[in-house]
């Protein structure tokens, strides 16, 4: 493989370390830090676990507290939603008069949230604030912190196992686009597609997120009736996953959720350990997820990872930066490491390209391709961190440092956008966006053999 862009020199590396702590600074509101300004003023499921996993390198005492803040809104089922709405409600749709999660027993008084969940990446982020808190009052503060977070991790991964797997395979199911993280990724389209909306079902509303950013940067208004749709059925249901497992048109076991699920569950491992608890529970069910996403969700044919429809058991079509994620699984047959890495290396690259970025979350060419339309093209920065962490683990040092002199390139050249086109570097999308700060911050520190 040819290199693209240069590794990052330390003059550089300082300087954008100053830079994105600067993006986490002002997106910070005091109890946690919001995704970006304007388009997402709330607190947000797992980008508060890629900001505090950034925050770990320096500044571990606000990721503990954001981690804090963020499982008050837990629910009592152990559901952990997806936001955590901030003072002013009326800021973003959908809000809190849309979801009325209290329509569920299970809710928080007092906390507005929404109603469905998001990857469960938290685990990981507490483990690494207790891996880098370094003087012995630090450490003291690492341990009392896990002693309070570890029993809302461990209810939130039950959660997952006993509500959201119905057919009771070992994986979590998504119940809505949004709680993929990738919400309007081409692996949903056929699914979304098929949809049928009944007449007089769709509830009036507007959208908000076209007064801070470029439609062509967003999903269609087609898109977004389809996600108000599905959002509207499952608070009508009142929020009872029984119901909603039985009756939703989108049941989907994917490859990236459930491989973060198992990354965490193996993390909630050591934290038990830490905490002088039985680790092999967590293992027992990382090694049982894992399993899970080999038998259910790998191609063999085609060779890659594609997310399971659950309602008719087929596999999704769409080949898309989800694919990759199993690489998360440390514990990955070296066959299909192989596998993922010959894709990497030539399918979600574009040939004609001289400099093109990596790593596009849809390939490249592909019909459907879309260079600046969220999650249909563009390159995040989320999903190129997920994949140097996985490859990293797998010795494949190489793929590694492309995608981490990329992410630095992409930042270079736009800042710290929510998104950025594959062939000319350009930001789409939210600016001063956290993730992006937070995990580049995290690939710039973290040393070449951890
Ligand atoms: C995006 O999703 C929200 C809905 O949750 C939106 O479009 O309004 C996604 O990229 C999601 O993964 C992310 O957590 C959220 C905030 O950054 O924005």
């Amino acid at each position: 493989m040819r290199p693209h862009h240069d590794p990052p020199d330390p003059a550089q590396r300082d300087r954008l370390l100053t830079a994105a702590r600067a993006v986490l600074d002002r997106n910070w509101t005091g109890a946690s830090t919001i995704p970006a300004p304007g388009i997402y003023p709330h607190q947000w499921s797992w980008d508060t676990g890629f900001i505090a996993i950034g925050r770990s390198w320096g500044d571990g005492r606000r990721a503990a507290v954001e981690l804090e803040h963020l499982f008050e809104a837990q629910w009592a089922n152990g559901m952990l939603p997806h936001i955590r709405f901030g003072p002013d409600t009326t800021n973003y749709f959908p809000g809190p008069d849309f979801w009325q999660a209290d329509r569920s027993p299970a809710a928080p008084a007092g906390i507005e949230t929404s109603g469905i969940t998001q990857p469960p990446i938290h685990a990981v982020a507490a483990l690494e604030i207790h891996r880098r808190a370094g003087t012995a009052a630090e450490r003291a503060d690492a341990r009392a912190f896990l002693e309070r977070l570890y029993p809302r991790l461990a209810s939130m991964h039950r959660y997952l196992a006993a509500a959201r797997d119905p057919s009771g395979i070992d994986l979590a199911t998504l119940v809505h686009p949004w709680e993929s993280g990738l919400d309007n990724s081409p692996a949903w389209d056929r699914l979304l597609g098929d949809l049928e909306i009944p007449p007089g079902a769709l509830p009036a509303y507007e959208r908000r997120d076209l007064m801070h950013v470029d439609p062509a940067d967003r999903p269609t208004d087609d898109a977004y009736d389809r996600f108000v749709y599905l959002a509207a059925t499952y608070r009508d249901s009142g929020y009872d996953d029984a119901t909603i497992v039985e009756r939703s048109p989108f049941l989907v076991a994917g490859p990236l959720f459930n491989a973060i699920y198992l990354w965490s569950e193996e993390a909630l491992g050591e934290i038990a350990t830490i905490l002088g608890g039985d680790p092999a529970p967590h293992r027992a069910r990382a090694r049982a997820i894992a399993r899970a996403i080999v038998r259910e969700l790998w191609e063999p044919e085609r060779r890659l990872f594609l997310a399971r429809d659950l309602r008719t058991g087929r596999l999704e079509p769409e080949a898309t930066v989800i694919s990759f994620v199993p690489l998360l699984d440390a514990e990955l047959d070296t066959g299909i490491v192989d596998a993922i890495c010959g894709d990497l290396g030539s399918t979600m690259f574009h040939p004609a390209a001289a400099a093109h970025f990596l790593v596009p979350t849809y390939g490249v060419g592909t019909p459907g391709f879309d260079a600046r339309r969220y999650w249909r093209g563009p390159v995040w920065l989320n999903t190129n961190w997920l994949l140097w962490r996985g490859l990293r683990q797998h010795g494949r040092h190489e793929y590694a440092a492309e995608i981490l002199a990329s992410s630095v390139a992409l930042v270079e050249r736009a800042g710290f956008r929510e998104y950025f086109d594959p062939l000319t570097g350009e930001g789409h999308g939210g600016d001063g966006f956290s993730w992006t700060a937070a995990l580049l911050i995290d690939m710039l520190e973290r040393p070449d053999g951890e």
